[in-house]
């Protein structure tokens, strides 16, 4: 089958209503700012992906860039690995980083749903292999115990065996009182996992690290600067408590320097930052070289399928920012997530995008 044609790429901003705004030692999200991302083609297949903006701040500066760089795609065939190699070519200087990065990733999905919906199959059979339940956590912000325990009580029993949220928002009592009472509400049969969100300086995330340990946490996250590689070593190397980090390497080089640094024990790469599906199965190789357990960051829809193939698979973290926007939201069945196909499985809400719509 010949590839399909690039013809061009329509890309719509809208904010959406979160399901619960994520409160992290680093800000707040309240709405989703997303970009939707059409690619067309010739043969009239479209792919899709949503573009997280993490602001609304960056909405027009990304449909700006989105406008500026399809001239440098159309025409060309629908080969993901050739167009991302095309558009690193054409930025070398600049480099393949923040919003540029953000949106070759985010592209490269785009492609992968093309290809899939062009011979009706999910992409996970494209990569090889087959969809399949991939356990998820629910990922939650900074909790209130008290304001929340009836909606993390309500997670566990929708059959999440894995809860995550966030600390750093006050002192290290403050954490452990947190800790302390979100294993009360959730119970002893429940993983935990905690995010810093790079709240710390690494002799402070030393400091709370090991006073931790006194709870069976299955990783604590980004507890320094996510660019700071030696600082997330330092940490490893004072706790026995595994060490998680990924969702801010920039393409699959900078997880080789992650690895290369010691820098932790389990990685999350963001399917979004990494190089999109093509970035991430560059990253899986060095993973299963490393033994390295491998989970996703948001895009739940893509990253049940990228996960499905990865031989270290870990988790999958349900955060679901896409879900206003689709038409078909996905369901975690038994704390687990399912690819669906065609492609990545997704279509628009139009009546939501249009009442979204901001750009
Ligand atoms: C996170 C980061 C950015 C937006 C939402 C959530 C968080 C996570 O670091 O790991 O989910
Ligand atoms: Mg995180």
């Amino acid at each position: 089958m010949s590839p399909l044609t690039l013809r061009d790429i329509r890309a719509r901003a809208v904010i959406v209503p979160l399901a619960r705004p994520i409160r992290t030692a680093s800000g707040a999200i309240e709405a989703s700012p997303l970009v939707l991302l059409d690619v067309l083609t010739e043969e009239g297949v479209t792919g899709r992906a949503y573009l997280f903006a993490y602001t609304p701040l960056m909405l027009k500066p990304l449909m700006a860039l989105v406008e500026q760089v399809t001239p440098v795609l159309k025409g060309q065939p629908m080969v993901p690995l050739a167009l991302q190699q095309r558009l690193e070519k054409t930025f070398r200087l600049l480099g393949l980083q923040g919003l540029l990065g953000m949106l070759v990733s985010s592209l490269d999905m785009a492609f992968w749903d093309a290809l899939g919906q062009a011979v009706g199959q999910p992409v996970v059979r494209l990569l090889g292999g087959e969809p399949r339940p991939v356990r998820a956590y629910d990922s939650w912000g900074l909790i209130d115990p008290a304001r929340d325990a009836a909606a993390l009580e309500a997670s566990v029993a929708q059959g999440f065996t894995a809860i995550k949220f966030k600390l750093g928002g006050g002192s290290l009592a403050h954490d452990l009182a947190t800790v302390r009472a979100v294993r009360t509400i959730v119970g002893e049969g429940v993983a935990l996992m905690v995010d810093y969100n790079q709240s710390l300086e690494p002799v402070e995330a030393v400091r709370r690290v090991r006073a931790l340990e006194a709870f069976d946490l299955a990783w604590v996250e980004e507890p320094v600067a996510a660019e700071d590689l030696a600082g997330h070593a330092r940490v490893r190397a004072a706790t026995s408590l595994p060490i998680q980090t990924g969702e801010n390497w920039w393409f699959p080089r900078a997880a080789e320097q992650a690895l290369s640094a010691g820098a932790c024990d389990r990685m999350m790469p963001d399917l979004m930052k990494i190089g999109g599906i093509t970035g991430w199965l560059s990253v899986i190789g060095l993973a299963r070289a490393a033994s390295m357990p491998v989970s996703s960051h948001l895009f739940i829809e893509a990253s049940a399928h990228v996960l499905a193939v990865t031989p270290t698979c870990d988790w999958l973290e349900f955060m679901d920012f896409g879900a206003p926007v689709l038409q078909e939201p996905c369901v975690p069945v038994n704390g687990a997530v399912t690819a669906r196909g065609p492609g990545l499985g997704m279509a628009w809400n139009e009546d939501v995008v249009a009442r979204c719509l901001v750009a």
